[in-house]
């Protein structure tokens, strides 16, 4: 595949209700949008790196600055054998796996749609709809949480995630058992407890979570290994897998026992794949995660799913779980608790690239 011209855009899309996590929060994500473009075919990706570093170190302005600076200069111009292959040249930049990652989806894109096959098919995906789930923000109070999670069990999800942090945790989570003692309820506390809140975390045992995210430091392996032999509740890794090298490590110390894979946060859909088998061949699960993306990330997400070892539903919610309008059509749906798979070429929607020129607050182009 041969890159002539890159095109990164900024854009400004505002959730429709403030997102709230352990660590930090969003509502007006910051959305780099690259789109690369060869031997007459186009690939889109969507950067998912957040505008402050509450969950990654990377940012939208970090991402912009070592695409406009390093990546994409040496990347157009290049002809690549695949989608890893077109990252070759800035084989020396060490770590930016978000931004790196936005070359290497779009190279995906790209090489789907140069084979008339879905992206879904191009990865080896074996199914057409893949179970999905929602995360709920922390709330306030318990009362509105109830509210909302009432919503989405009613719209269908196979699972609802709980954001948690000291002190919204044990009390507001058997709140909810209490109320709904048939939903496959998980927590997710983005790094917000430390091995000294071990019998906090073994209290949730009861609760029967289908895993705990995260419950420990972002770069963290040693003390989630000694959690995950304390508690009855599996462990799940986000922040501290950002490679394969991360997963081997997990794996080799019993970090956890499931991962959830963002494409974006592992540096791409090649690496995602490694962590798929890794973990396939050690006889643990993995799931799709999400970044709050456009539908333009999630068509990518959804594709990523369909693999075999994506058993346990992804946070791969409907697009009017996050926007009043989406940027692709048709929008991302949920019905009994599954999303269709694209099946039309590359990542399979439509893009509303009338709307994104519209609204792009920079545009910077190579080639
Ligand atoms: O930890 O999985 C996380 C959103 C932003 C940053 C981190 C996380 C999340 C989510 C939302 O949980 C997942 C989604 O619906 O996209
Ligand atoms: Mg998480």
């Amino acid at each position: 595949m041969k890159i002539e011209r890159a095109t990164l855009r900024e854009i400004p899309l505002r959730l429709k209700e403030f997102f709230q996590i352990s660590s930090g929060g969003s509502q007006d994500r910051r959305i780099l949008l690259l789109t690369l473009e060869g031997d007459g075919l186009v690939g889109w990706s969507e950067c998912v790196a957040s505008a402050d570093p509450s969950y990654a170190y990377e940012t939208t302005d970090t991402a912009w600055h070592v695409l406009t600076d390093f990546i994409l200069p040496n990347v157009v111009g290049r002809e690549a054998d695949s989608p890893e292959d077109l990252l070759s040249p800035v084989w020396w930049v060490r770590g930016h796996g978000m931004a790196k990652a936005a070359v290497e989806m779009a190279g995906w894109d790209m090489a789907a749609r140069a084979d008339g096959v879905s992206l879904s098919q191009k990865l080896g995906g074996v199914r057409d709809r893949v179970p999905v789930g929602v995360s709920v923000g922390i709330k306030e109070t318990d009362e509105q949480l109830h509210e909302q999670v009432a919503g989405f069990i009613a719209d269908g999800y196979a699972r609802v995630k709980i954001k948690v942090k000291p002190g919204r945790d044990i009390d507001m989570l058997s709140g909810l058992r209490e109320r709904f003692p048939d939903t496959v309820f998980m927590a997710d506390a983005n790094s917000a407890y430390t091995l000294a809140d071990v019998d906090r975390l073994k209290a949730l045992d009861p609760l029967d979570l289908l895993m705990i995210e995260q419950p420990l430091r972002y770069d963290d392996f040693l003390h989630h290994a000694r959690l995950q032999e304390q508690i009855e509740t599996p462990v799940c890794l986000d922040e501290s897998i950002k490679t394969e090298w991360d997963t081997e490590l997990a794996l080799e110390l019993r970090s956890c026992r499931i991962i959830n894979i963002k494409p974006g946060r592992v540096g791409g859909l090649a690496t995602s794949r490694k962590i798929h088998d890794m973990m396939q061949d050690a006889g643990l699960a993995v799931w799709c995660g999400g970044m709050l993306e456009s539908g333009i990330g999630r068509a990518h997400n959804v594709a990523l799913a369909s693999l075999p070892n994506f058993t346990l539903p992804g946070d791969i919610s409907a697009s009017s779980r996050y926007w009043h309008q989406d940027i692709v059509s048709p929008e991302f749906t949920v019905s009994d608790g599954h999303m269709a798979v694209p099946t039309d070429p590359g990542i399979g929607v439509e893009i509303d690239t009338e709307r994104i020129e519209a609204i792009s607050t920079r545009v910077a182009t190579f080639g």
